[in-house]
C-alpha cells in the first residue's frame, strides 16, 4: 500500500516522513498534513497512515517498525538512517531529546546500554532480549542494547545479497543489519561495540574497557573450535578462538603490550 508512511504526502515512503510521523505521534488531533495546503481541511489521520503493525493504534510501536523496517533511503532500506532520523527528528520537537531514549510518556521504555554513551539511532542495536518475531514485526527489543543483541546479530550473519532471492535467507532477519548496508556480517558486529556501545572489539566483558582481564579470557579460550561466542573471544565472527582473535585483541589494547599480549 503505498500511502502508507508517507506522512508528508510526496509519494515516497522514506526517511523524509519521520519528522511529520512523529509531529502527529505527538498530537494527532492538532497534526496537519502537506496535503492540507492542497486540499484545505483535508486532515490526514494518522491512525490509519501510521498503523503499520495493524493493531488499530498509531503508537511509539510503529515509529520503531518504520524505523526498522519501513524507511527507505534513496530507495533502499537503511534501518540505521531511520532510527537514527527518529531520535535526531524527535529531538527537534522535544526536549529532552531522543525518541527511544527519552523519559516522556510518549516512549514507555528507554533505551539503555550496557556501557557507553546513548547517541540518536543507538536503539537500533536492540534486537533481542525479547521474543523475537522475525520480518513483518520487529518486536525483540527488550530496552537495552548487551551481548544478547550482538549474539543474536551473530546468529544471523548472511553475506549474500539481500533481496535477491528469499528462499536464502528466510531464517535470517534483516534487523540485524546494523550498518544499513543491507548484509549482516561481523561489520555488524563491529558497528554495535564501536559505534553503540562507545568500546572496543576484544572488550569481552563490554564493562568500557579493553584490558588484561578481557585478554585473559580470550587466551583460555583459544582452541574453542565452533560455535564460540563474542564474549568468549570469537572477535573475526568465524565462530572459533584462535590468534586471529587475540591479534585483534591485543592491537585495541596498547597497555596490554609486554604485560598480557606479546
Ligand atoms: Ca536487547
Ligand atoms: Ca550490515
Ligand atoms: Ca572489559
Ligand atoms: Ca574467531
Amino acid at each position: 500500500m503505498k500511502i502508507q508512511g508517507d506522512f508528508n504526502v510526496d509519494g515516497d515512503r522514506d526517511l523524509d516522513d519521520i519528522a511529520p510521523m512523529l509531529a502527529a505521534l505527538q498530537n494527532p488531533r492538532t497534526f496537519e498534513s502537506a496535503d492540507a495546503a492542497i486540499n484545505p481541511g483535508n486532515y490526514i489521520i494518522p491512525e490509519i497512515l501510521g498503523d503499520f503493525d495493524s493493531d488499530g493504534n498509531f503508537n511509539h510501536l510503529d515509529v520503531r517498525y518504520y524505523a526498522d523496517g519501513l524507511a527507505l533511503d534513496a530507495g533502499s532500506l537503511n534501518r540505521k538512517q531511520g532510527f537514527v532520523e527518529a531520535d535526531t527528528e524527535w529531538a527537534a520537537l522535544t526536549s529532552p531529546g531522543n525518541f527511544f531514549f527519552t523519559d516522556t510518556t510518549k516512549v514507555p521504555s528507554a533505551t539503555t546500554l550496557i556501557t557507553g554513551t546513548y547517541a540518536a539511532g543507538d536503539a537500533r542495536g536492540d534486537v533481542a532480549g525479547n521474543t523475537v518475531l522475525r520480518g513483518a514485526q520487529p518486536r525483540g527489543q527488550d530496552y537495552v542494547v548487551n551481548h544478547t543483541d550482538i549474539e543474536y546479530v551473530r546468529a544471523n550473519f548472511y553475506s549474500g545479497a539481500w533481496g535477491s532471492n528469499l528462499d536464502n535467507h528466510f531464517d535470517k532477519d534483516l534487523s540485524a543489519d546494523m550498518n544499513g548496508d543491507m548484509v549482516v556480517d561481523n561489520a555488524d558486529v563491529v558497528e554495535i561495540v564501536e559505534n553503540i556501545l562507545d568500546t572496543q572489539m576484544g572488550d569481552l566483558d563490554l564493562n568500557g574497557t579493553i584490558d588484561c582481564g578481557d585478554l585473559t579470557t580470550l587466551g583460555v579460550n583459544i582452541g574453542l573450535a565452533s560455535g564460540a561466542t563474542y564474549a568468549q573471544g570469537d572477535l573475526d565472527g568465524d565462530g572459533n578462538v584462535d590468534n586471529d582473535d587475540m591479534a585483534i585483541a591485543c592491537a585495541n589494547c596498547p597497555t596490554c603490550s609486554g604485560t598480557c599480549c606479546p
